[in-house]
């Protein structure tokens, strides 16, 4: 499909798409596709103030109630997939697959959500106090604030979204500015939720603002947003974070990633190949769980790199549009230039590296790059730092011991995997002396979660946590009540203060 009519597939008028002052490209063929317009700065305290007006409305709706928009989002979201995926792959830069997954993991996370609207549950407790009941319920917390990448430009919004609507929080969402038109694209699929829900959805309970970084700083420092989810670059959220802090709100950040797979002696090699290559080149490198490093036993290293070179050497590169691609554009020059130089700094500290080059035949214009692969002698500098790029440096290991120090010998802690047949060596790897990052698995590689467990990393990707398991905890407030049904006032600790 042409630009144009994915464009016009989604509802967008010439209006909206042009005159603008944000010129939108698209990854595939570096084609201006869209200039819109940008949230003045001037604006941002009444999307704030609208927001919080919304709160009070929203926070009174039962939650089985909010539950339902949710339900009607994520069919309205079924009706528009093939469109919404279709302008993923236009703006990101995804192949078409991928980016139909990236619409279904939104449809999974609203169904998710929507048998969450009903599970809201608090406790009870036993109190140590005669004739005392103790209790904690979750209440709604406020606006939340939601910064994306253009990496996932809809699904990350959906995880904070659909679990923000059901706690009773409204939702100001920025996108990436290399993505703002999916943000678009998803505010009309809301709008269309909304109305078929009626009259309980308040004006303003979902708004988009589109702008740079100075947009985002309006919800980062505001008061009047309790909750602020952001993804992106471990840089932006050494910013946000104090500042979110500073002002005793909740950041919820998902930062960088520098994911590593150890390979056993005893692992099925076949099957971590096709592990490898998804996780390491898929999104062309650019998921926050691609697999960057590869740590090998040096008894099946020269296999498993042979092996890996030689499936590089066929992977179809090209125009994400078209069947059979598995490996589309870069987002952008810049991301081409970061990979060139992080190839070159590897090179410089004694990397051999298969592959790795620009693409300029056979592809639609855009940035390309083959994959690079990248042995090393060890974990330098280079390798400590994400770049967001099919880039997999290969180090050797002895023992385990030494595996799990090397995979947790990097700033980051979002995703890991093993590939073993031993379960001494799996289950090592998932205890306490094990993986030190938020998702560790066996036997399958480092990307590509699903949505029912919590999202998220430790170290310098954040500490935050979205999408399944208990992380809607995230987005509500918790009250510990106590109730005395007794005639006589007993202190807690057995305290006696008799007047
Ligand atoms: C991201 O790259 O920011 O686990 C999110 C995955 C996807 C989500 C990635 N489900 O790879």
């Amino acid at each position: 499909m042409e630009h144009a009519q994915v464009l016009s597939a989604l509802g967008f008028s010439n209006d909206e798409l042009t005159g603008g002052s944000l010129a939108v490209h698209s990854p595939i063929d570096g084609a201006e596709v869209a200039r819109i317009a940008e949230t003045p700065l001037s604006d941002m305290a009444t999307v704030i103030a609208q927001s919080k007006q919304a709160f009070k409305a929203w926070r009174t709706v039962p939650a089985p109630r909010r539950g339902e928009l949710v339900r009607l989002l994520g069919e309205e979201l079924r009706a528009a997939k093939d469109e919404l995926g279709a302008l993923v792959t236009l703006e990101a830069g995804k192949i078409t697959s991928e980016g139909l997954g990236e619409v279904q993991e939104m449809i999974d996370i609203c169904d998710f959500a929507v048998g969450l609207s009903r599970q809201l549950y608090g406790l009870t407790i036993a109190s140590e106090r005669p004739g005392h009941k103790m209790s904690e319920s979750w209440h709604p917390l406020g606006p939340c604030g939601v910064i994306t990448a253009f990496n996932f430009p809809v699904a990350v919004w959906s995880w904070n979204a659909a679990l923000a609507l059901v706690c009773g929080n409204p939702v100001i969402w920025k996108p990436s500015e290399k993505t703002p038109l999916t943000a678009l694209a998803c505010k009309k699929i809301f709008e269309k939720a909304v109305s078929r829900l009626g009259n309980d959805a308040p004006e303003g309970l979902m708004q988009v603002v589109i702008g740079r970084a100075d947009v985002g700083e309006a919800l980062v420092t505001s008061r009047d947003v309790p909750i602020l989810s952001a993804t992106g670059s471990t840089r932006m959220g050494s910013v946000v974070g104090p500042k979110v802090a500073a002002r005793w709100g909740r950041p919820i950040l998902e930062l960088g990633g520098n994911n590593a797979m150890i390979v056993a002696p005893s692992a099925d090699l076949e099957m971590a190949v096709r592990a490898i290559v998804f996780s390491a080149v898929g999104t062309a490198g650019q998921r926050c769980t691609s697999l960057r490093r590869l740590i090998v036993h040096k008894s099946v290293k020269e296999e498993l790199v042979a092996k890996l070179v030689k499936a590089y050497g066929s992977l179809p590169i090209g125009d994400p549009r078209q069947d059979g691609t598995l490996i589309g554009p870069l987002v952008d020059r810049g991301a081409l230039d970061a990979m060139q130089g992080a190839i070159a700094k590897a090179r410089s500290e004694g990397g051999t590296v298969h592959g790795g080059g620009p693409v300029t035949e056979g592809v639609p214009g855009g940035a390309y790059a083959a994959p690079a692969l990248i042995e090393m002698p060890g974990q330098t500098e280079t390798v400590k730092t994400e770049t967001f790029a099919p880039i997999l440096y290969v180090m050797e290991y002895e023992d385990l011991d030494q595996a799990i120090e090397l995979q947790n010998g990097v700033p980051q802690g979002l995703s890991s995997c093993i590939f073993t047949l031993n379960m001494r060596e799996a289950e090592t790897f998932l205890s306490a002396t094990g993986s030190d990052c938020g998702i560790a698995n066996v036997n399958i590689g480092p990307s590509g979660a699903e949505i029912g467990g919590a999202f998220g990393g430790e170290k310098e990707t954040g500490g935050g946590r979205e999408s399944g398991s208990d992380a809607w905890k995230g987005y509500m407030r918790r009250q510990t009540s106590t109730v005395n049904y007794s005639a006589e006032l007993p202190l807690a600790q057995g305290v006696k203060f008799d007047i």
